[in-house]
């Protein structure tokens, strides 16, 4: 569940929950988010068990263990698996995937889909359905690369024990990547979207702050991260404990954010990426 500490300085921290069977009663969730009404959405049993199961058997088989990359390693704490890059920064690319390397991986995405589950759309249209749904059923989809080639839906990501995601904000549009987004696209903040498939034994929740990354008093280390004890110290926050079959969508492009280092001997194992809408508010896209 939740926990908030309104008392803390910061931005107004707006969470709700609900079941996947009342995803129609929530379809304004997204335009609130992006008018900073709302801060995230968790829907409970967004991916049915027998999925989520048959991922994460797949996931730990023999023959998927070279699909996994690290793209944060030699990042002490922070060393995350994926299969399928994201348009991020991460340690081994500070300035996010290059614009080749991105198409490598749309070339791949297919394969590696087709490897984990079994078709080469996976769960593709269960994610419109669920990110269309909380956009008041307009269409969602991969935006398209101006020379017609589509951006990846999504990637696959596992957090062994011990490791985590540092505090973080994900307004990644300045990247070289996203030259090649649609223009029409809105980039006054960026949506994060992800399905917990296996949540570890303990730790792993999603903590979520009343700071945005834009705000003048971002306490950073001499090391350039953001100050997570500042953040613990000073700031409101929403503690999101998820579930397998869990989805969340929150305002990753405004507030800073962090995963919690993993407890226990299980990965936790997720799948998702990223979603804006366009200016007219027309159609939503989501990619890695
Ligand atoms: O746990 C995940 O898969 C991603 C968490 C995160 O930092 C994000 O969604 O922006």
């Amino acid at each position: 569940m939740h926990a908030s500490t309104p008392a803390r300085e910061g931005h107004p921290l707006r969470f709700s929950t609900i079941d996947a069977a009342d995803l129609a009663d929530h379809a304004d969730t997204i335009e609130a988010i992006y008018d900073a009404r709302h801060t995230g959405i968790v829907v409970r049993g967004a991916f049915p068990a027998e999925r989520t199961a048959a991922t994460v058997a797949r996931l730990g088989a023999a023959d998927l263990a070279d699909q996994w990359a690290a793209p944060n390693a030699g990042m002490t704490g922070g060393e995350i698996r994926t299969i399928g890059d994201a348009a991020t920064p991460t340690f081994t690319a500070l300035r996010g995937p290059s614009i080749e390397r991105y198409g490598d991986n749309v070339a791949q995405h297919a394969r590696r889909a087709a490897a984990v589950f079994g078709d080469a759309d996976g769960p593709t249209p269960a994610v419109q359905g669920l990110l269309g749904g909380l956009f008041g059923g307009r269409p969602a989809a991969p935006p398209v690369f101006d020379d017609g080639f589509t951006w990846a839906p999504y990637n696959l990501r596992a957090l062994d024990p011990g490791q985590q995601i540092y505090s973080h904000h994900d307004n990644h549009f300045g990247l070289e990547v996203y030259k090649r987004m649609p223009t029409d696209l809105d980039r006054t903040t960026i949506l994060s979207w992800f399905i917990t498939l296996q949540a570890p034994d303990a730790g792993g929740e999603l903590v979520v702050y009343g700071l945005w990354g834009s705000d003048p008093n971002l306490p950073m280390l001499p090391t350039r991260f953001i100050d997570t004890a500042a953040l613990e110290a000073h700031f409101a926050k929403e503690i999101i404990d998820l579930r397998a079959g869990d989805l969340v969508v929150f305002d990753a492009g405004r507030h800073v954010h962090r995963v919690a280092p993993i407890q226990g001997a299980r990965p936790r194992l997720t799948m998702g990426g990223f979603l804006t809408i366009d200016t007219a508010r027309t159609r939503l896209a989501f990619w890695s």
